[in-house]
């Protein structure tokens, strides 16, 4: 037997070890793995944006963007009263998918700077209007960057919050879209260092989740997931930005869509949906790596077991 000539205590560790190292692969956050991920080229974006004819074959810009083939879409300069959009040409027709774009927010003026951008899944596309750039009366969902307090608030900004448009219902501009917001979260997104990302994934119905990259290197933080979100029958993704009497630089940087195969296990409690998978995912990890040691040690003490029984035997004869 391949345990007889292993000391007791050192299995233990052994096994301690392994599951520690196995659940510490389990508290990995949901990007999808290659298998589950299928690249959607129609929806992605990168670097240098656009062909030797100036387009881009699959998305279009206009209003104030600029393209920097080096460096970014600039949806606005950091001036006032401009307003940038880069719209896909194609609806977005996958079931499930994820959504993680690089962006950059910053400007000159440290102190009174605004007003944000926004990512759209929306029946309507490249218009230009007050919602971020976007026209109001839309259909979808939009997910605003707001870098500017328009109003009084208990949170502070920036602020990162979803917008379900019916067709029929104003963004409330004037109090930063309190009256129609379905979540939101305090995310210190302008200037920073390290790069600003977002990750929104979207399963049919069952959740759309959104996780922003700003504290730490590959440190996601969850900002909200929404349970049973229903998107237009067709809807186009979307990146538009503005500034008014105040202004920064709005990028996009770069967008990956991947179309995700296997859907995660369905929420359980979705009228608690903010942090709800988060919490979630830590307590079956932290539950997963109790069962096995639990599992570790049982067989500790079984092998503890049969060498005491071996050892008595051979006494005996
Ligand atoms: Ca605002």
């Amino acid at each position: 037997m391949l345990f007889i000539k292993t000391d007791n205590k050192g299995l233990v560790l052994l096994g301690l070890l392994a599951c520690c190292l196995f659940a510490l692969g389990q508290a990995s956050d949901n990007t999808p793995d290659a298998k589950n991920a299928i690249p959607l080229r129609t929806h992605s974006l990168y670097i240098p944006y656009i062909d030797q004819e100036l387009q881009n074959r699959w998305f279009d810009f206009g209003g104030d963007a600029v393209i920097n083939t080096n460096k970014h879409v600039r949806l606005t300069h950091d001036r006032q009263s401009q307003s940038g959009w880069l719209w896909s040409r194609l609806p977005l027709t996958a079931t499930n998918w994820q959504v993680e774009f690089e962006f950059k927010i910053d400007g000159s003026n440290p102190v009174l700077f605004g007003d944000g951008m926004a990512v759209w899944f929306t029946k309507q596309r490249a218009q230009t209007g007050p919602v971020f750039g976007f026209m109001d009366y839309f259909e979808g969902l939009g997910i605003f960057f707001d870098t500017y307090a328009n109003s009084r608030q208990s949170h502070s900004f920036p602020y990162v919050m979803a917008m379900k448009g019916d067709g029929k219902t104003s963004y409330d501009l004037a109090r930063d879209g309190k009256a129609n917001e379905l979540a939101g979260c305090e995310a210190d997104i302008r200037g920073r260092q390290l790069p600003t990302k977002a990750r929104i994934s979207y399963f049919k119905d069952n959740y759309l989740e959104l996780k922003l990259h700003y504290k730490d290197w590959d440190q996601w933080e969850p900002c909200f997931t929404l349970s049973n979100v229903s998107l237009p029958t067709v809807y186009y993704l979307g990146f538009t930005a503005l500034t008014g009497e105040v202004s920064d630089n709005h990028d996009v940087i770069s967008v990956a869509t991947n179309n995700i195969v296997a859907p995660p296990q369905r929420m359980k409690h979705p009228e608690n949906s903010m942090y709800y998978q988060h919490s979630s995912s830590s307590w079956s990890g932290l539950l997963f790596m109790l069962k096995l040691i639990a599992t570790v040690v049982f067989i500790g003490i079984l092998i503890m077991v049969y060498r005491v029984y071996i050892n008595q035997s051979n006494k005996r004869f």
